[in-house]
């Protein structure tokens, strides 16, 4: 491994097979998984676009000071997400841009991406693109867990299936 590599695994440590479910103070609730320094999975319980699940998504992942990270990804959808997060504070601070399609229609996102890219790339490619609409919030997060890295049993099914009281586990 370069000593890049290794200076970059070190740094992500305390964030690497994280496992976090967050409520936006717009009342929007999310659950991501950070499965290793380039990758994360999703899950959203609430808001516009409830219901949508990714995994594996590709994405620059950061650490800006101690306990607290920048992860920025660039979806199929054309949808841009950069999250901040603070472990100190349980907080998170969030801003994805999202097309207008995406506005104006917000339930043809809400699916399980992974086995609908070409569609998402079909909408994202049809538009219309502008004005874009920002959502740029912070969130309370709620529940941590460590499940450490590259595991596909953290996010592995839509909310719908999961059980009773799952997304209101405080600790
Ligand atoms: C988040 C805010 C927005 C997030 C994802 C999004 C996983 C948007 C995703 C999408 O709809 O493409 O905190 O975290």
């Amino acid at each position: 491994m370069s000593i890049k590599d290794s200076n970059k695994l070190n740094s992500l440590k305390g964030l690497v097979g994280k496992h976090l479910i967050y409520t936006y103070d717009n009342g929007w609730q999310y659950e991501i998984y950070v499965k290793n320094d380039h990758t994360l999975d999703y899950r959203i319980h609430s808001g516009i676009v409830g219901g949508r699940w990714v995994t594996d998504q590709d994405a620059k992942i950061v650490e800006l000071a101690e306990n607290v990270y920048k992860i920025s990804w660039d979806e199929p959808t054309g949808t841009n997400v950069s999250l901040a997060i603070n472990f100190q504070r349980r907080k998170l601070h969030g801003t994805a841009v999202f097309p207008k399609w995406i506005e104006d229609d917000p339930q043809k996102t809400v699916c399980y991406q992974n086995q609908n890219l070409e569609k998402m790339r079909k909408y994202r490619d049809a538009g219309p693109t502008y004005p874009k609409f920002i959502l740029d919030e912070f969130a309370q997060i709620t529940f941590i867990e460590d499940c450490g890295p590259d595991r596909n049993d953290i996010i592995n099914c839509p909310p719908s299936e999961l059980p009773e009281g799952y997304a209101k586990r405080k600790n």
